[in-house]
């Protein structure tokens, strides 16, 4: 049985990278603690919510986010947190080597309904500034809070998954993912259709036509609206998530965050064999402008993110 301390041994000799990645599996087994007895503190609403006691509660986001910070405040390799949560990024350790960029509670509507939601990191070096390539990480992963809680992390490997026992330590349970190549499940919210470009209505089309139209299969839907939870299936079974472009959503160049979504989502799906695109380049690539940067995210099943690939290069 390999838990995360020897398969971090195992990866790196930068015991500065370990360590973040330590305190980031710490801070999710605290936030998974949070989260299961949230529904009886009254937490699990949005903020000015108040407990059974009548006392107000912090959103849970809110919550989620002061616990990474403090875990990585004790942290002495951590010298730039950014958080979804904070407008501006976060100076920590003056001599720190690493910049951590976090989602600390994606999916957060979901919290009210008990639904698989999680924690998002992504770990560069601090050298390069706050706004560098997907390419550059040195390290990313999630935590989801499901029926168990699972950890995904890659550094530059092969991604691997873990799951926190009841005794608090991080068990591997795949050493290393693989996303097949085919699938036959796409992801997206279908509710968007009167926004979407012409390559996302071909694209899904194809896949609703089954296995009398051009794909030759049949396709099943499934939209969480969780990403953690919509990535983590992909990840163990294959399949493909998209959140393109679309005219709503076109003012702000996409929907979900390159710094702490869409790169380390990337980042883990590309440790496991499958692909990532904005529909016209690698998210990987996509030179970041700025810390809170939007971005279209398709990701998953190589032959499917093709697929979609080719539907952008004719439109
Ligand atoms: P959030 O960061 O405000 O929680 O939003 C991100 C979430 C993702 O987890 C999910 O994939 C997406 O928003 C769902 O969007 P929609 O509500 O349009 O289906
Ligand atoms: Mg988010």
């Amino acid at each position: 049985m390999t838990d995360l301390a020897q398969w971090l041994a195992a990866e790196t000799d930068t015991e500065g990278l370990a360590g973040v990645i330590t305190a980031m599996a710490a801070a999710g087994a605290e936030i998974a603690a949070v989260l299961r007895a949230a529904p009886i503190a009254g937490q699990t609403g949005l903020a000015g919510a108040t407990n059974v006691q009548g006392e107000a509660q912090k959103a849970l986001d809110v919550i989620s986010n002061d616990i990474v910070l403090n875990h990585l405040r004790a942290n002495p390799a951590t010298s730039i947190l950014v958080s979804e949560e904070l407008d501006e990024a976060v100076h920590l350790a003056p001599e720190g080597s690493l910049m951590v960029a976090t989602d600390p509670l994606d999916g957060s509507s979901n919290l009210d309904v008990n639904v698989t939601v999680g924690t998002i990191f992504s770990v560069l070096a601090a050298s390069g500034g706050m706004l560098q390539k997907g390419r550059a990480q040195l390290a990313a992963g999630y935590i989801a809070y499901g029926p168990a809680t699972s950890l995904v992390v890659r550094l530059t490997g092969r991604t691997s998954v873990f799951c926190l026992d009841d005794k608090g330590h991080w068990v591997q349970v795949v050493a290393a993912a693989a996303v097949p190549a085919s699938s036959g499940e796409f992801a997206i919210n279908t509710a968007r259709e009167r926004f979407w470009d012409e390559a996302t209505r071909r694209y899904v089309a194809e896949n609703v036509a089954g296995e009398t139209g051009p794909a030759g299969k049949r396709y099943n839907m499934r939209w969480v609206g969780s990403m953690v939870a919509d990535i983590h299936r992909i990840l163990m079974r294959g399949g493909i998530f998209l959140y393109p472009l679309d005219s709503e959503t076109l003012a702000n160049g996409g929907r979900l965050r390159l710094l702490y979504e869409a790169n380390p989502m990337a980042w883990l799906i590309e440790g496991a064999g499958g692909l990532s695109t904005t529909g016209h380049e690698n998210i990987l690539d996509v030179e970041p402008t700025h810390i809170h940067q939007r971005i279209p995210v398709i990701l998953g099943s190589a032959d499917e993110v093709h697929r979609v690939e080719r539907w952008y290069r004719q439109g």
